[in-house]
């Protein structure tokens, strides 16, 4: 009888170790590289496109998130250019119950009804790069990009700073896509700005649809009709500025000296040119999101709150810095 009162004691006070023992740890296994397995984050990203060497670099900076936090994973969608094909992919990740949609919106209107849908889902959407208008802006959570206006605002002072104010000029402008937030805004800045420079004229604005193809033929149309009475090129972005540069070479005139090129992103193959002596301005924008999605994307899902805009960090480069630069652009 003594023999099995003490099995029974020892039973139940190592019982009772193993219950006060599991109490107060997090209950968290821990995965191959020893790291705690909070829960996952699983982002949905909607990218507008592939049409420019700026795109390239944000899709691969944004693909990169999960080589940065193994707790993230990260589901990609191309709405190659149509708008369509994005609210598809945002009803499919609400359909997959992702932890938090990114959406880079290809025009910035037309997405309220798929927003509110993902609202009542209770799935938090940050907006990047380009922005939206829509009705009520509860149907975001934050917006992480440029100030467009600011850009268009920066190249147009590239050239009053080279021609000052009062100069006789004829601009012509490469548009981007059409409704694009980069478009409405840099045309909004850059407009406005000239206003202020009575002889300033946009004699040709056209879009080059933000690639190299469609900025190349545009210019090359603009030269053919204006050629000799072009004094400046005002590209919404820098891959139309490289096509255009090659329409203006063809055309058998300097591009960066006898017409004045500003452009806007910073890609490498610009600052190349402008080493070259063949562009004369370029209004960084900063295409390299990814690490600050994953730090907005952390704070969303720990629940705590993050600023509505959050701007991105871009400069200015001019002709002369344009050697000194090029080795540090990373895309
Ligand atoms: C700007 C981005 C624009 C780039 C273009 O933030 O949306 O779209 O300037 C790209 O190169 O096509
Ligand atoms: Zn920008």
């Amino acid at each position: 009888m003594k023999f099995k009162k003490i099995i029974s004691l020892i039973t139940i006070f190592s019982l009772a170790i193993a219950i006060f023992a599991g109490c107060g740890t997090k209950s968290t296994s821990t995965d191959d590289n020893g790291e705690d397995n909070e829960k996952r984050i699983i982002i949905g990203f909607s990218q507008l496109g592939s049409e420019s060497g700026w795109r390239t670099a944000e899709t691969n900076s944004i693909k990169n998130i999960p080589n940065l936090d193994s707790n993230v994973d990260l589901k990609f969608s191309d709405g190659q250019q149509k708008q369509e094909n994005q609210i598809k992919a945002i009803r499919s990740f609400i359909a997959q119950k992702v932890d938090l949609i990114v959406l880079d919106p290809v025009v910035e209107t037309g997405w309220d009804s798929v927003l509110q849908e993902a609202k009542e889902e209770k799935i938090p959407v940050l907006i990047v790069d380009r922005n939206v208008k829509v009705a009520d802006e509860s149907l975001y959570t934050a917006f992480l990009g440029s100030d467009m206006e600011e850009e268009g605002k920066k190249a147009a002072k590239l050239i009053i700073d080279k021609f000052g104010k009062d100069a006789n000029l004829n601009i012509v402008e490469l548009q981007g896509t059409a409704g694009a937030g980069a478009t409405v805004g840099r045309q909004k800045g850059f407009n406005e700005t000239v206003k202020d420079c009575p002889n300033y004229k946009i004699t040709k604005s056209q879009t080059g649809e933000f690639t190299r193809a469609k900025g190349k033929q545009v210019m090359g149309d603009f030269m053919k009709s204006d050629g000799d009475k072009i004094n400046v090129l005002w590209s919404h972005n820098d891959d139309m500025a490289v096509g255009a540069v090659q329409a203006i070479e063809e055309a058998g005139k300097k591009p960066g000296k006898d017409i004045f090129i500003v452009s806007v992103d910073g890609i490498k193959d610009m600052f190349q040119l402008m080493a070259d002596g063949k562009s004369n301005g370029i209004v960084e924008c900063n295409p390299l999101l990814g690490p600050q999605i994953l730090e907005i994307a952390k704070s969303i899902a720990a629940g705590k709150s993050v600023d509505k805009n959050i701007k991105s960090k871009e400069s200015v480069f001019t002709q002369d810095q344009a050697k000194k630069e090029l080795p540090n652009r990373k895309y």
